[in-house]
């Protein structure tokens, strides 16, 4: 294969741009907000070379690692390949390698046992090192200031597990790093490691525990005092693999599952919930103890999202017709059994963000992404064909809604949030607005917002001269942190 497979995959706002390139002074319409002073990472995967495969994603695509960084009232941006491995070996042969999403059974024999994570879901920045992160492989750490890869990370040599999520969550007030892994010791193998950093980035903590199936597990949550780890009917099967097969199949017929259990306690302590069949959720937007109370803010549909892993469970849904909602879920841990509550919070959507420091915390609002029920349809693009065109803020003790609607042709990303300074004030929020310019062109913006004003539209509109690539997620550090960045 010479060129990229004519597939939504790799058209139209997901056409491959496999540009590294750094611009200074990006042309700025309006003020940014002198208190926006740091450096939003993006995590973009982008294939470097055509895939072996026709069917092939953008999950697989090749990390890239983007750069905006505010510095008085300046904005530049900068975007580099995570020298993993794989890109290392790939480009060193000029053409793709490895195969099919996480089978190792299609890749090229000259790749046998290389490392194979593409570190392109999630930047994250935690006691002054930052990382790139995807849940099939450990974490890529990356030089903030020169964005050359440092090598893949396992603290110091004393993590186990072979994977770790790209959904860490931490403590605001220990500073604490909780994550885990799974598949922690092999393809499709059923380990789940949980692993606790402390604030200097310390690896304290390592538990390993079983999952009930060998369900795909994206995000997790933490409390005060506990840690959550739902689980989804999107399973995995090494013989499918073997065949050549995909890697996930959603069943639909298979319940959902919780885990919790005490945050610094035994993995033996786990209590195991059950839920609706076959419910599907990738994010979470925060988890929050009430005495023996456990809610958990979660983004559910009644199917898998992402249409290839839809198709290889038989199941025949549109993009259009999967039903969903942003729901809480209530854990009784005074009662006995496995069920737990749930209610409606708002409207379905994805791609959450709060204030870091109301992490595991009851908090009053939190921000999403939707596609806008009386809107323009929506641009196709991104991991799931379909990209989102509102941003919501919802204050979620009273279930209040403010959204901004995006005019016709444009894709807003996922956005992160930068604190203020000013008392009562909810803080700006940054987000990637691409639009359609031409049958097959495509301008990036950065849209600086009010985040307690979101209807009210951007502050201010950052250009970029080169289209970009649709992101998955991303991190603040403010420049306060950035310069104890460990060396
Ligand atoms: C997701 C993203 C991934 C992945 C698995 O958003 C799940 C969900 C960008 O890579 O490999
Ligand atoms: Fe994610």
């Amino acid at each position: 294969m010479t060129a990229f497979p004519q597939t939504i995959h790799f058209t139209g706002l997901n056409t491959p741009v496999r540009t590294e390139a750094s611009v200074r002074n990006l042309l700025v319409e309006g003020e940014i907000p002198s208190e926006i002073e740091g450096a939003f990472f993006r995590a973009v995967p982008d294939p470097a070379h055509p895939p072996m495969f026709d069917d092939d994603h953008i999950l697989s695509g090749d990390g890239m690692i983007a750069r905006f960084k505010f510095d008085h009232g300046a904005v530049d941006y900068d975007i580099r390949y995570v020298e993993t491995a794989r890109y290392a070996a790939e480009r060193e042969a000029r053409r793709a390698l490895f195969g099919q999403y996480r089978n190792p059974f299609t890749d090229d024999p000259s790749v046998a046992g290389v490392d194979r994570t593409v570190a392109n879901t999630t930047p994250l920045w935690h006691a002054g090192r930052l990382f790139m992160t995807k849940e099939d492989g450990r974490a890529y750490r990356v030089d903030p200031t020169t964005l050359d890869t440092l090598g893949a990370w396992d603290f110091g040599g004393a993590l186990k597990s072979e994977t770790m999520t790209a959904h860490s969550r931490i403590d605001p007030e220990t500073g604490e790093l909780f994550f885990f892994g799974y598949e922690a010791d092999g393809e499709c193998s059923r380990a789940i490691a949980y692993g606790i950093a402390d604030r200097d980035g310390n690896l304290v903590r390592e538990q390993w525990f079983d999952q009930p199936y060998g369900g795909m597990i994206h995000d997790f949550a933490i409390t005060k005092s506990r840690a959550i780890f739902p689980i989804f009917p999107t399973t995995t099967d090494l013989e499918r693999l073997r065949a050549g097969g995909p890697k996930w199949a959603h069943e639909q017929d298979l319940t959902c599952r919780v885990g919790i259990m005490p945050r610094d306690g035994d993995v033996t302590a786990m209590r195991w919930f059950e839920g609706a069949a076959g419910a599907s959720a990738f994010h979470i937007m925060n988890a929050f103890d009430e005495g023996d109370r456990v809610h958990l803010d979660i983004f559910v549909s009644d199917t898998n999202a992402f249409p290839f892993m839809r198709e290889a469970g038989g199941i025949q849904r549109g993009q259009q017709e999967i039903r969903g909602a942003f729901e809480r879920w209530t854990f009784d841990l005074t009662k006995d059994g496995s069920s737990y509550e749930v209610r409606p919070l708002g409207p379905p959507g994805d791609m959450p963000r709060i204030r870091d420091a109301d992490t595991g915390l009851p908090y009053s609002f939190g921000w999403y992404l939707t596609v806008n029920p009386n809107g323009p349809p929506p641009l196709p693009g991104g991991p799931v064909g379909m990209t989102f065109n509102m941003l919501i803020r919802i204050d979620v003790a009273h279930c209040g809604l403010d959204a901004l609607a995006l005019p016709p042709g444009h894709a807003i990303s996922e956005p992160v949030h930068v604190p203020s300074a000013a008392p009562g004030h909810d803080g700006w929020l940054l987000a990637v607005v691409d639009r359609q310019v031409g049958d097959q062109a495509f301008a990036s913006q950065l849209w600086v917002i009010n985040a307690g004003a979101v209807g009210a539209g951007p502050v201010a509109k950052v250009h970029v001269p080169l289209p970009l690539r649709a992101q998955v997620h991303g991190t603040w550090v403010p420049a306060t942190q950035l310069v104890l960045a460990k060396t």
